[in-house]
């Protein structure tokens, strides 16, 4: 299958080979089309680890159709749900407390692919994001955006779309506008929306671009780039992790390392059952350039315009202090 866009065959991406990416060929396609798709940065057998753990995660929530393999992740269509259906976060919550779900933004090769866009001081953002994407739930189909609408900071920030297994159109891969990084920060539409979005009539950029991804390729795009996912028609769970690099002596939002919501989440807990110290608060020991710097979030915390808002960017202080 080629993907559709409004019936016309979905031009491909372009793509390179992860043994032939140079910091040159990256840079230069990031430049011109916002985005790259490198093929087998991450050896597949990584991969699987991650996905033998997150399946599990999800077979025990009653989300896989019994009498498979868990790792075909056949879906159990009487269990569909999303963000933010409670039972999701709940079982998402669990997906985020594996340690193999935050090593794997760190995997050498990865970080190796990262360090040639955004040189040797490298900032893995530490909250990944799953996707747990149900087949046939047209509701659950991230829209167009731009992740610097979520992620604020410098626009020079670059996130890492990676499928825990092969992930062909009909699963509902990501796909991308191409060149869109150039036209700037686009206006996302947000009322009565749960994710804010771009509306068709908004986004600029050259063509769509789109195609299979399989396990251990990367698609590294700009926080400019506008992109969105396929729809998922398949009967499987596409099951994918996104996470975003910058150098660390640009301006990074403090939200981007922390836990603002009434959640109850926090580090600590996420932590609590990690057998390795490796990577608990790597990022505490970098030279952040933070915006609002920690004075800033004092003077928030303590005098912006609701009670609301003071307690979230209290909450943010507490963690990143
Ligand atoms: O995987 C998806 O469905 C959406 C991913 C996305 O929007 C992102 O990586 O920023």
């Amino acid at each position: 299958m080629d993907g559709r866009v409004d019936g016309r065959a979905m031009k491909p991406f372009r793509e390179v080979k992860a043994n032939e990416v140079t910091p040159e060929l990256l840079r230069s396609a990031m430049d011109r089309d916002g985005y790259l798709l490198i093929r087998g940065v991450v050896p597949r057998s990584d991969v699987d680890q991650l996905l033998d753990d997150v399946t599990q995660v999800i077979e025990a929530a009653g989300w896989l159709e019994p009498g498979h393999d868990p790792m075909e992740r056949m879906a159990n269509a009487g269990a569909a749900c999303g963000d933010p259906d409670p039972g999701f976060k709940r079982t998402y919550q669990e997906v985020f407390n594996l340690p193999a779900f935050h090593a794997l933004p760190h995997h050498p090769e990865l970080k190796r692919a990262m360090k040639m866009l955004v040189g040797d001081r490298v900032l893995v953002h530490p909250k990944p994001i799953g996707r747990l994407i149900f087949p046939q739930c047209d509701r659950l189909t991230v829209h167009a955006h731009q992740d610097y609408r979520f992620m604020g900071g410098d626009p020079e920030c670059f996130t890492a779309w990676i499928p825990m297994h092969d992930c062909p159109v009909d699963v509902g891969p990501l796909r991308i506008l191409e060149g869109s990084h150039r036209f700037g920060i686009i206006k996302h539409e947000d009322e009565n929306l749960h994710v804010p979005e771009i509306a068709s009539a908004e986004a600029m950029g050259g063509e769509w671009v789109g195609g299979e991804i399989m396990a251990g390729d990367v698609l590294i795009f700009h926080s400019l780039t506008v992109h969105a996912a396929s729809p998922n028609l398949s009967r499987q769970m596409r099951l994918s992790l996104d996470c975003r690099f910058q150098d660390y002596r640009r301006v990074l939002n403090p939200a981007n390392l922390a836990f603002a919501g009434d959640s109850g989440k926090s580090w600590e807990k996420i932590y609590a059952s990690w057998p390795s110290e490796d990577l608990k608060y790597y990022w505490k020991g970098l030279p952040l350039n933070l915006k609002p710097s920690v004075s800033e979030l004092q003077e928030l915390a303590a005098s912006a315009e609701t009670e609301a808002i003071r307690a979230r960017y209290a909450k943010i202080l507490s963690q990143v202090s």
